[in-house]
């Protein structure tokens, strides 16, 4: 109920245009398509939109359990919900992706236009403030969790400021509490999401974790995420996911962690590296506090293209075997894999398929490298005039599945890579690879089963659109 004088806050996680939240085809005219094939497509990008990866957005709860009196807050996931604008609402703050940053720069405009104050924050205005200024009432560049407080504070008291810097990364030791009340928690697959560090030790060339969060692991207390997951369990019973880019990246503290977490019986899944193949201890408890899956981010198969792009902790030589150690624990391993590193050749492929034969990956995910506006790689990209895209058009750099080439391989011609990617896809993403590998999957089998069948849709939209994007540039070259 609203309270007389109280400034309402509507806190907006933004829709991308492809990926997770719902395969779409790149090219407007698909729209001109069968009538069957885009009710098809649409029906499996909203399957795909409510599967396994419909989780909340945890900033925009971290910024709701920071309360001020006088002011309340809602989370709006437009992947889910419409804007509620038959409600008055004083502020809005927008959660900007970058990737996704036109869509974000309009719907401010929009509300505005309305006299609703935008404060604009998330990665892309962290890292790019200065072009976001104009498109917002008040920044927040960094990691809100303390910062908020101030912000609500001076909406309060009619005295937003135009910027609101953070000086230093938050301690996360310090004890905050991460309330669900201004979420839809049916919306979700689950909304237990917990992150127990953040920052990464690595320097990914292609990754701006490192470059947003910092490179010193900062933890949260092993108490406080006890007590987390305790209160968490009396509202959704549903599984865990512990959205650490790297879960055990301090062997100790997840050690440690994970054995504390045994007596609560929950199922959780999570992020690692091949390290962990390689810590039987560590993977033991990992497997006995209800551990299912991990993804693993995996790169190339080469040492020359994971240094290349400054990955240096997944060595080539000991990947077989540490994928088989976490699987024959009876963890799911979802890999993730890169074709088109600066090292990669059109070799490649067929060691990939072979890889994942050997190692049984359940669910393997082969991407594109994404030069993202921040990252390492794209200035790097940038200086070579490797872009296919003018750098400063942040815009252009989106995060789709696998569906547009965004740059020049270094060791292989455009014109024979996207043929060579696309038919690597179509052999490994299969309906019978996807039994296959739900077949011998050491748990977990119906997701696995999923998984595989949507990436087959998923690639075969990529391949489509990948397609047009070569039948562009051989027709630009003919006319030029
Ligand atoms: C869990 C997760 C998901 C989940 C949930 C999405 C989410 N963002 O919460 C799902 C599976 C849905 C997902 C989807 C995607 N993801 Co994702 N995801 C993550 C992951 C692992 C954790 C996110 C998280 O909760 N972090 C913890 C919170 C506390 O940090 P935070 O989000 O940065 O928020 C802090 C500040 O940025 C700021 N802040 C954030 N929003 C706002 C808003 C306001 C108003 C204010 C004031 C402050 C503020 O304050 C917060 C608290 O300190 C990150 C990696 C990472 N370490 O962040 C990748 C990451 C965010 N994802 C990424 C990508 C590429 C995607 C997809 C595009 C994948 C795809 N191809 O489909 C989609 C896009 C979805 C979308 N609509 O934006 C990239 C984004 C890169 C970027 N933005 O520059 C990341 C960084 C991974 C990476 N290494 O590149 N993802
Ligand atoms: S890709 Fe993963 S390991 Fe590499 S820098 Fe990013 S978060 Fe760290």
């Amino acid at each position: 109920m609203a309270v007389a004088g109280e400034k309402k806050v509507l806190l907006i996680f933004i829709q991308a245009d492809s990926g997770v939240d719902g395969a779409a085809s790149l090219d407007s005219a698909s729209a001109r398509r069968s009538l069957f094939s885009s009710l098809k497509d649409t029906a499996l990008s909203n399957i795909i939109r409510r599967a396994q990866f419909a989780i909340p957005p945890l900033a925009l709860m971290i910024l709701s359990s920071q309360k001020v009196a006088g002011v309340s807050q809602t989370i709006c996931d437009l992947r889910f919900e419409k804007l509620p604008l038959d409600q008055h609402w004083d502020m809005a703050g927008i959660s900007v992706q970058t990737g996704a940053v036109k869509p974000a720069f309009e719907l401010a405009r929009a509300l505005r236009s309305r006299g609703i104050k935008v404060v604009l924050g998330g990665p892309y205005v962290t890292i790019f403030p200065d072009q976001c200024r104009d498109h917002a009432d008040a920044l927040v560049i960094g990691e809100a969790d303390d910062i908020w407080c101030e912000v609500q504070e001076d909406l309060r008291s009619g005295a937003l400021k135009p910027e609101y810097r953070v000086a230093s990364f938050p301690d996360l030791s310090i004890d905050r509490i991460v309330d669900k009340s201004a979420l839809d928690i049916q919306s979700y697959f689950t909304t237990n999401v917990v992150q127990t560090t953040r920052g990464c030790p690595y320097s990914c060339d292609f990754c701006n974790v490192h470059v947003m969060n910092g490179h010193r692991l900062r933890q949260r207390s092993i108490p406080a995420i006890l007590r987390e997951v305790e209160t968490f369990l009396k509202e959704d019973k549903r599984i865990f996911f512990f959205l650490d880019d790297t879960v055990n990246a301090d062997e100790q503290y997840a050690e440690q962690l994970f054995r504390e977490l045994e007596p609560f019986k929950i199922k959780w899944v999570g992020q690692a590296t091949t390290a962990l193949g390689e810590k039987p201890r560590l993977l033991d408890a990992f497997v006995r506090s209800g551990c299912g899956a991990l993804l693993i981010g995996i790169e190339s198969l080469t040492d020359g293209s994971n240094h290349a792009h400054k990955k240096f902790h997944n060595p080539a030589a000991r990947q077989v075997e540490c994928i088989k150690q976490i699987r024959q624990a009876g963890l799911c391993v979802y890999g993730s894999f890169i074709y088109g590193l600066d090292e990669d050749t059109l070799e490649l492929p067929a060691k990939l398929e072979y890889f994942i034969e050997e190692t049984g990956v359940d669910v393997p995910g082969i991407n594109l490298l994404r030069p993202i506006p921040g990252t390492g790689v794209f200035n790097r990209l940038a200086q070579e005039g490797r872009l296919l895209h003018s750098p400063d058009d942040h815009d252009a750099f989106k995060f789709s599945w696998g569906q547009e080439m965004l740059y020049k391989p270094q060791r292989i011609p455009l014109q024979e890579f996207i043929p060579s990617y696309t038919a690597l896809t179509s052999r490994v993403f299969t309906v019978q690879n996807a039994v296959k590998r739900a077949a011998r999957a050491p748990r977990l089998r119906s997701a696995v089963l999923m998984f595989n069948l949507l990436y087959v849709h998923m690639y075969g939209m990529a391949r489509k659109d990948l397609t047009r994007q070569l039948g562009g540039m051989c027709e630009n070259k003919v006319q030029s």
